[in-house]
């Protein structure tokens, strides 16, 4: 063991399971060494980690607080209200279900509840920065739903509303899907709300990208547009992994029966534990200037790319991430994929997904794109300055196309500027930071 203090675990495991220690131990460090960009990623306060690792993972609880199907539960039902009316405060929302196991759940319960197999759902399409959960034919909602799809404006890469109330009238949906995986402009809720009234459709937004934005205020709500809003739990919003339901009161028990005994059996509640702190985090005001800071290292990394020459969907981001489109930018003369690049830099120390791009041309496994997000950076403690020095070291290491002495070099560089940005323990060991407090006035706290 080259370390025994990763915060996933104390000297119990080193001492039962020396085999798995060492497997979470290095991931630790994988962590704390390199420079987490995938959008959807983040790291949850250590608080966070303890509810989940506590002694609800012992406990059964089918159904719901109250109405449960085995004895024992009185602190499981304890945890659940905790966890549904924080998250009800955090989003102004009259009811939720806070069991899904996972943002895919948490759209599947929400389509079945709204839709019959066969009928027609329209949302965004995957190769323009939708999900697979909205409509993709290798997808559940592909196969059990027929699922037709809009796409982005080809001229301004962005959401274009009239287009999509165009296809609306015209496929007449039964449930519209609003909401991307990699998509960096605001998405007017409103108007989508509108458009799907005005077909006799329901409104679903999976904001799963965005919701401590949305948490923030930073991000408008779709919730007084949407018949249902789901979430996952560990993007922007910093909790456990895991997914959300919100809606009004006479929703939630057609979903509910959905989620369970629908598609799941046994909620986790250790999980739902942990999302009831991740929720009280985010009520916090230092969970405000920590979106705020997301946002604006997002927009200094995408300046500093499009000024090393990278060619930037929309040309921006206004929220926590941005695609970089290289068959589009300077840098390798368009001719880098979205698979080198990741792998180039995740040799680096910079962990980034390859990802398709509007009018992708390359299959979904090479791609001709990567996606950027400063989420996990922003938890650490980074600001703008970082950022403009992330964009160099992309540039540097896209620009020699995965030369060996240069990816080498940056990788010792990623490393130093890591360790002085700890995410949970600083070098002598002692507790830095609980993951939920980044000032920009005075750096992390
Ligand atoms: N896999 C997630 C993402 O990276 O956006 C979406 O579920």
């Amino acid at each position: 063991m080259k370390r025994t203090h990763s915060p996933t675990f104390d000297m119990m495991l080193v001492e039962s399971d020396m085999e798995m220690a060492q497997i979470l131990d290095d991931e630790y460090l994988r962590e704390e060494h390199g420079l987490e960009l995938i959008a959807s990623e983040n790291y949850a306060s250590r608080a966070v980690m303890e509810a989940q690792g506590s002694v609800l993972t012992n406990k059964y609880a089918e159904g719901y607080p109250s109405k449960r199907y085995y004895g024992g539960c009185t602190f499981a039902d304890a945890a659940e209200k905790l966890a549904i009316d924080r998250l009800c405060q955090l989003y102004g929302a009259e009811a939720a279900n806070v069991q899904p196991h996972s943002g895919s759940q948490a759209n599947m319960a929400v389509y079945l509840a709204l839709l019959q197999p066969g009928e027609k759902l329209l949302g965004m399409s995957l190769s323009h920065g939708g999900h697979l959960t909205h409509g993709s034919p290798v997808n559940f909602s592909g196969r059990l739903f027929q699922a037709v799809h809009y796409g982005l404006n080809e001229q301004t890469e962005r959401l274009d509303y009239d287009m999509v109330r165009d296809i609306a009238l015209r496929e007449k949906p039964k449930v519209l899907v609003a909401g991307a995986s990699a998509y960096s402009r605001i998405i007017d809720f409103e108007t989508m709300g509108k458009i799907a009234r005005e077909v006799g459709a329901d409104l679903v937004v999976d904001m799963a990208h965005i919701s401590g934005l949305v948490a923030a205020g930073l991000h408008p709500s779709p919730v007084p547009h949407s018949t249902y809003v789901t979430s996952t739990t560990h993007k922007t919003l910093r909790g456990p992994r895991g997914g959300i339901i919100l809606c009004s009161a006479e929703r939630l028990k057609a979903v509910n029966s959905w989620i369970f005994p629908g598609i799941q059996g046994g909620p986790l509640m250790h999980v739902i534990a942990a999302k009831a702190v991740a929720f009280g985090e985010a009520l916090q005001p230092s969970f405000k200037q920590y979106q705020k800071q997301v946002i604006l290292n997002a927009q200094a990394l995408s300046a500093a790319l499009i000024e090393k020459g990278f060619h930037i969907v929309t040309g921006g981001t206004d929220n926590h991430l941005m695609l970089v489109d290289l068959s589009r930018s300077k840098v390798g003369a368009g001719e880098i994929t979205g698979k080198d690049a990741e792998g180039w830099l995740d040799l680096s120390g910079l962990t980034v997904n390859k990802n398709t791009v509007p009018h992708e041309k390359r299959s979904p496994f090479v791609t001709s794109g990567i996606r950027l997000g400063t989420p996990a950076l922003t938890t650490r403690g980074m600001m703008e300055a970082e950022m403009k020095q992330v964009a160099s070291w992309i540039a540097e290491v896209l620009e020699s196309r995965g030369n060996e002495a240069v990816m080498t070099k940056v990788h010792a560089e990623v490393r130093e500027l890591c360790e002085g940005f700890p995410v949970y323990f600083d070098e002598h060991g002692d507790d830095h930071a609980e993951g939920s407090c980044c000032d920009p006035q005075g750096g992390c706290c």
